[in-house]
C-alpha cells in the first residue's frame, strides 16, 4: 500500500482561544482515540501528524501542505470547527474523515461536508479508511465497526503522541485511560445506555500504570470510563497489584451507587483524588443514585449525607447535575439543588442543561417525535445550552429559575463554605478558579444575557417558540466572532442542521 501522509486533528476546543485556564488545563482533556488511530496509522507505515488543537496553535501551519488524509474527532460543539477544516483541507486535495462524540450523534450532518463518517471504530475500520482513501462527495460514506475495539495500544505504544501532548500543559500533566466501555445502566438519555457495558482487559491496564510509573515521578490518571468501576474489585485489585499506595493520583466519573462507604476506604488507600459522581435529578433516576425510590427532600438528605462521607476519603468531589429534565416542574428541584448545597458545602456542582445530541439516547427518538428539539447551531451545543423545550417551564421561567441556582452555587457566601469544607489546598484553589471562569461566573453571565434577550430579542424568542427556524442574528454572530479565520471556510448551510434527522432516519430505514 502507498505509504499516505495523515494528518489527525484532536479538536479539544471550538474555537481560537487563549484564556489561562485553557493555557493550563486544555491538553488535559485530550481524547484517548485521536491517538490510538495515529498509533494505528503508524503501524503501517504511514507518516502521521497528530495536532491536539487546544485553541492556540496555528492549524492552518500546523499540518502538512500535502495531506493524503485528515481524520478530525470532534464533540458537537466543535463540530462547525471541524467542518471548516474538512472544506480547508479537502481545498488542498484532502480527503477527510470525522469520528467522536458528533460523528455518533449527527452522522447524517456529518456526512454532507466529509468524505467518511465513523460511529464505533476498530483497527479493521480504520484499515479500510485508509484502503479505500477515496473521495465520496457530496454525501459521505457512514461506516461503524460492531462495536468499540476490544483492545487499544498500550499507554507505552502511544506515548510519543501522549508526551507531545502533555508538552502543552504547563503544569498539572494528565494522562487519560479506559478500564471499561459502554455502561450496565440505562439512564434514556445517555449516549452510553445502549452499548454493553466492555470492561477493558486488566493486564493491559496494569502494564500502562507500570509504564506510567517510569515517566513521572506521581503521575495523574483521568480514567475516561462513562462509570468508573464497574468491576470494582477487578479494577482495585489490578491498581493493587502494581502501583504502591500514593504513587498515582487518580481521577474518576463514577454513579453513587457504586462509591459505598467500604469502596471508599479502597478508593483512597490507592490515591484516588477526585471524583465526578452523577446525581442528575432529585425525582428520577433513584437506582442510579442508590436512592431507590425516594425523592425529593428525602433525596436531598440522602445524597448530601453520602456527598459528605465521600469528601472524608477524598478531597474533590464534583457532583452531576441535569437541569430541565422532564420529571421537573416548579421552584423545587432548583430549591433542592440549593439546599443539597448547604448539606454537602464541599462539592463542587456542575450543571448540563438537558440536551439531546441527535441519535445519542433513546429518549431523543421520542423528544423529536413530539417536535421538542430546536435547531441550535451545533457551535452553541454543550451542556450548557438546553436544545429541548422544557415540559412543563416557559422558557423565561427556565432562566429565571437557572440564574437564581447559578448565583446560590456562586455566592460568595457558598464560595466560603465550600473553601472551608474542602481540607486540601489544590481542590480549594480549583474551586476558587473555577467559580471565577467560565463554568461559574461566566455561566450566570452568559444565563442573564439570553434572559434578557428572550424579553428583548425578538428574532431569538421566535426561534426559541420555534415559530421560527432561522438562527438569530445574535447566535450566528456569536459563531462568526468565535471562528475568526475559520469562519471563511464554513460550508454554505453549515450553521443550520435537522433537529429531527434521527427520527427521519428511523422512518426511512424501516421503508427501505
Ligand atoms: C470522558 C468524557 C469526557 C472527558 C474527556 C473528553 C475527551 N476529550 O475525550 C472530559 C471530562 C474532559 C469531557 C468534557 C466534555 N464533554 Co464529555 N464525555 C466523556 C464520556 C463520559 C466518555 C467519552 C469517552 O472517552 N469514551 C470512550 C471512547 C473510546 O468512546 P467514544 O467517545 O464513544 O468513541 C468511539 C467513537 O466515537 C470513535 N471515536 C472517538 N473519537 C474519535 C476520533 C476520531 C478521529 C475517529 C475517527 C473516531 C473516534 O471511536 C471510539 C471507539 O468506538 C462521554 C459520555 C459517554 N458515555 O460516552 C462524555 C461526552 C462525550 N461528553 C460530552 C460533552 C458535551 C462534553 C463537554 C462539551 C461538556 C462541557 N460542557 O464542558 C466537554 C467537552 C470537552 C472537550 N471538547 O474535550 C457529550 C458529547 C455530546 C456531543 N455530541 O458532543 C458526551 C457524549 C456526554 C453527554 N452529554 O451525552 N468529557
Ligand atoms: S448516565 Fe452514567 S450511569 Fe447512566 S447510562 Fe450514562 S454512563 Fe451509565
Amino acid at each position: 500500500m502507498k505509504k499516505l501522509s495523515i494528518g489527525i486533528i484532536d479538536l479539544i476546543t471550538k474555537a481560537p482561544s487563549r484564556t489561562m485556564w485553557g493555557r493550563v488545563m486544555s491538553a488535559n482533556f485530550a481524547s484517548i482515540m485521536p491517538q490510538v488511530i495515529a498509533t494505528w496509522c503508524e503501524e503501517q507505515g504511514h507518516e502521521v501528524t497528530l495536532v491536539t488543537y487546544t485553541g492556540r496553535e496555528d492549524l492552518f501551519k500546523e499540518l502538512p501542505q500535502k495531506v493524503d488524509v485528515v481524520f478530525i474527532g470532534s464533540f458537537t460543539e466543535s463540530a462547525l470547527l471541524a467542518y471548516a477544516l474538512s472544506n480547508l483541507v479537502r481545498a488542498r486535495g484532502a480527503v477527510t474523515v470525522i469520528g467522536g462524540p458528533h460523528a455518533r450523534c449527527y452522522s447524517q450532518d456529518a456526512q454532507k461536508y466529509f468524505d467518511y463518517v465513523l460511529g464505533f471504530t476498530d483497527k479493521a475500520l480504520i484499515l479500510e479508511v485508509l484502503a479505500d482513501c477515496a473521495q465520496h462527495r457530496p454525501m459521505g460514506l457512514h461506516l461503524s465497526a460492531d462495536r468499540h475495539p476490544a483492545q487499544l495500544p498500550s499507554v507505552s505504544e502511544r506515548w510519543k503522541f501522549i508526551e507531545q501532548t502533555l508538552r502543552k500543559a504547563p503544569f498539572i500533566k494528565i494522562v487519560p485511560l479506559l478500564g471499561s466501555l459502554g455502561c450496565p445502566y440505562t439512564c434514556d438519555f445517555c449516549i452510553d445506555s445502549s452499548v454493553p457495558y466492555q470492561p477493558m482487559d486488566t493486564d493491559a491496564m496494569k502494564e500502562d500504570l507500570s509504564f506510567l510509573l517510569t515517566k513521572f515521578k506521581r503521575p495523574r490518571v483521568a480514567w475516561h470510563d462513562p462509570s468508573f468501576g464497574v468491576r470494582f474489585d477487578r479494577s482495585m485489585d489490578a491498581i493493587e497489584e502494581v502501583v504502591p499506595p500514593g504513587r498515582i493520583d487518580f481521577i474518576a466519573e463514577s454513579t453513587l451507587s457504586l462509591l459505598s462507604e467500604k469502596h471508599m476506604v479502597r478508593l483512597k488507600r490507592n490515591g484516588f483524588k477526585a471524583l465526578l459522581p452523577g446525581i442528575e435529578s432529585w425525582f428520577d433516576l433513584g437506582k442510579k443514585s442508590r436512592t431507590g425510590e425516594i425523592t425529593g427532600m428525602g433525596k436531598v438528605k440522602k445524597v448530601a449525607e453520602h456527598i459528605n462521607m465521600i469528601l472524608r476519603y477524598v478531597p474533590y468531589v464534583q457532583t452531576n447535575h441535569i437541569v430541565g429534565l422532564d420529571s421537573d416542574e416548579g421552584s423545587e428541584p432548583f430549591e433542592l439543588t440549593k439546599r443539597f448545597l448547604d448539606l454537602a458545602p464541599g462539592a463542587f456542582p456542575a450543571y448540563s442543561l438537558l440536551s439531546a445530541f441527535g441519535q445519542a439516547a433513546p429518549l431523543n427518538l421520542k423528544l423529536q417525535a413530539d417536535n421538542r428539539v430546536l435547531p441550535f447551531p451545533f457551535h452553541l451545543l454543550s451542556n450548557t445550552q438546553m436544545n429541548v423545550r422544557p415540559l412543563h417551564y416557559s422558557w423565561p421561567e427556565l432562566y429565571d429559575r437557572l440564574i437564581g441556582l447559578t448565583r446560590y452555587s456562586f455566592s460568595p457566601r457558598m464560595l466560603l463554605r465550600r473553601f472551608a469544607a474542602n481540607g486540601e489546598t489544590i481542590p480549594r484553589w480549583l474551586n476558587v478558579v473555577r467559580a471565577f471562569s467560565s463554568e461559574g461566573f461566566g455561566r450566570a453571565k452568559y444565563f442573564t444575557e439570553m434572559r434578557r434577550r428572550l424579553t428583548t430579542d425578538k428574532s431569538l424568542r421566535s426561534f426559541f417558540e420555534q415559530e421560527t427556524n432561522e438562527i438569530p442574528p445574535f447566535f450566528v454572530e456569536r459563531i462568526r466572532t468565535d471562528l475568526g479565520e475559520f469562519w471563511d471556510w464554513l460550508p454554505e448551510g453549515a450553521i443550520n442542521h435537522d433537529p429531527n434527522a434521527y427520527l427521519m432516519s428511523q422512518y426511512s430505514t424501516r421503508s427501505a
